[in-house]
């Protein structure tokens, strides 16, 4: 039984996913790879499902009906996993911005005492590839602005190269998470983080896309700067929801 699904979600990502889903294939230890597809009008879904005659029984696709943003991708793809009974279950892009070899790293991680391991590019410097100084100093800046409202000792807290164990998207309750784009990131680790599980970061280098087009945009990174306070409130006023 293979105990691990790598999740990744995707709109608009035909250059990239034929290659992505074959180096992870390809990696020593074997993973499973749950593509959730937004429906993307340039027929990623459709390469995808040429692919699983290839990867029978080893991938999966869910496609879903419009563009609803990367955190309901995700939570469609941790209720999937979770029925599935994966033991680990993992977030990685599908634009090679996270080196897949890296899920290794991860897995190890959970495999010696991390309930949530996170591949960060913030452990020890700066460890950006090609981004614009600009995407940079956001990424960055956020993680101090994150660590000082909500006091989580994570220096990467947007990653979205991450492992979770099966138990700690068990214990969250899916349905109360509220954001979508980076502010998403965050609070999965929030939650985490409110409900005492061990967070390990894991050094990564996060290199910028080479194909295929950014979905970042400014209300993406709107939900982040309000949602955290957001989540800062709820946590203090609303505990119970929050927490769960
Ligand atoms: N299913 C789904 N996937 C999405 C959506 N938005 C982004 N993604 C995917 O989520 C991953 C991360 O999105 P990116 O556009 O690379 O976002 P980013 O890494 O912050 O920005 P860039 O690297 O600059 O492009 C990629 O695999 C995208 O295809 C969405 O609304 N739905
Ligand atoms: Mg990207």
């Amino acid at each position: 039984m293979i105990d691990s699904l790598v999740i990744i979600p995707t709109y608009n990502e035909i250059e990239n996913i034929e290659s992505i889903i074959r180096v992870v294939f390809k990696l020593e230890k074997e993973f499973h790879v749950l593509i959730v597809d937004d429906n993307s009008p340039d027929g990623t879904a459709a390469k995808v499902k040429t692919l699983q005659k290839e990867f029978s029984g080893k991938l999966f696709i869910e496609v879903r009906k419009e563009k609803a943003g990367l955190g309901t991708a995700y939570i469609h793809g941790f209720r999937w996993a979770i029925e599935k009974k994966y033991d680990y279950i993992f977030e990685m892009d599908a634009d090679f911005s996270h080196t897949p070899a890296d899920l290794i790293r991860l897995y190890n991680a959970c495999v010696q005492g991390a309930d949530v391991a996170v591949g960060s590019r913030y452990v020890k410097g700066v460890n950006v590839v090609n981004w614009p100084l600009y995407r940079v100093l956001l990424s960055y800046g956020a993680s101090f602005y994150v660590k000082f409202f909500t006091g989580m000792r994570v220096h990467d807290p947007t990653a979205g190269f991450m492992c979770y164990k099966r138990n700690v998207l068990e214990a969250i309750d899916l349905s109360a998470v509220h954001f979508v784009g980076y502010a998403f990131q965050i609070e999965m680790k929030f939650r985490a983080h409110l409900r005492k599980y061990k967070i390990v970061e894991v050094p990564i280098v996060f290199t910028d896309r080479v194909l295929g087009k950014s979905k970042m945009n400014s209300s993406i990174v709107r939900e982040a700067i309000f949602g955290v306070l957001k989540m800062k409130w709820m946590s203090l006023f609303r505990k119970h929801n929050f927490k769960g």
